[in-house]
């Protein structure tokens, strides 16, 4: 039997997904995709899963696209184009839709490059921590495309327009610290000591109310599109939904009591 291509490893409310094709460095194929697509709506359809962790096997994150992979490599002179709008209507645009709408937090643990598609999946992610020798890459202006998997979308929004261009027209290696430095990502971490780290942060996280900073991530998502009033609002009517569920009770009583809450809404 051929070795997963995503390797997936619960630990108590921890769902870790590893892209297992290190040789290649965890660059996607469609047999990929499907096998991590396959995992991710197994975690989100497990209640007792209440965080997620994305990383790569070996030294890379994830290199993007395999170029050499079926849908993908450029056809042959005289044969008819490669239509690329087929893999990512295919695959990378339920992916991206999938990693943002998770019903628990999702971590993108960065421990090598990632680049091309590899980087933008990260940054789908809610938070994204990278190992301090990592680096992104936004390759696809060096062969010929453009950033996809939300790229365009998120890097505007993450780190303004003009250095979303010098990212993306330039394609140059961005380093963890420079990525965390402009707000690309949400921290550079130590490489000794990286995976703790992660797992101390997914331990946290899962240790929170989950419907709560579902709720945070889905009102900062929307508020990228409403007037400040509408925020208003939408927070106001988020906040009855959170008020009668059982975490708020939970997290006033475990503060009045001086204890330590333990949530369990997802
Ligand atoms: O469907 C569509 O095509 C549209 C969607 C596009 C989405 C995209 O992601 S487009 C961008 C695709 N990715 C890239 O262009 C990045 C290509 N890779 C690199 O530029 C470099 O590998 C890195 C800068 C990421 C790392 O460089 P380095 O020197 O650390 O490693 P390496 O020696 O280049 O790579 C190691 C092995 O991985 C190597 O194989 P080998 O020679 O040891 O057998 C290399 O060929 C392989 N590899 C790396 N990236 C890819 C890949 N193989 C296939 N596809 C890759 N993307």
């Amino acid at each position: 039997m051929s070795e997963p291509l995503v390797l997936v490893d619960h630990r108590g409310a921890i769902c870790t997904l590893t892209l297992n094709r290190p040789q290649a460095l965890n660059s996607l194929t469609q047999a990929m995709h499907v096998e991590l697509m396959a995992a991710l709506r197994a975690a989100a359809a497990n209640s007792g899963v209440r965080c997620v962790v994305l990383m790569g096997a070996g030294r890379g994150f994830c290199a993007g696209q395999d170029l050499a992979d079926e849908g993908a490599a450029p056809a042959p002179a005289g044969q008819p184009p490669t239509d690329l709008s087929v893999l990512i209507e295919r695959h990378y645009k339920p992916l991206c839709l999938q990693l943002r709408s998770m019903p628990v937090p999702v971590i993108a643990a960065v421990n090598g490059v990632a680049a091309g598609a590899g980087a933008n999946l990260a940054l789908c992610c809610d938070l994204v921590v990278a190992a301090e020798s990592a680096n992104f890459i936004q390759a696809f202006t060096k062969i010929g495309l453009l950033p996809d998997s939300g790229g365009t979308w998120l890097l505007p929004r993450l780190v303004g327009r003009q250095r979303a261009l010098g990212l993306a027209l330039l394609g140059d290696k961005l380093s963890a610290h420079d990525a965390e430095a402009m707000g690309l990502i949400w921290k550079a971490l130590p490489d000794a000591g990286f995976q703790l780290s992660v797992a101390d942060m997914a331990a946290k996280l899962a240790a929170m109310p989950v419907q709560a900073l579902i709720a945070t991530r889905s009102a900062i998502d929307a508020a990228q599109h409403l007037s400040f009033e509408e925020s208003l609002t939408l927070e106001a009517q988020t906040q009855k939904k959170l008020g009668s569920a059982h975490d708020y009770l939970e997290g006033v009583s475990a503060f009045m009591t001086k204890r330590a809450p333990v949530f369990s809404d997802r």
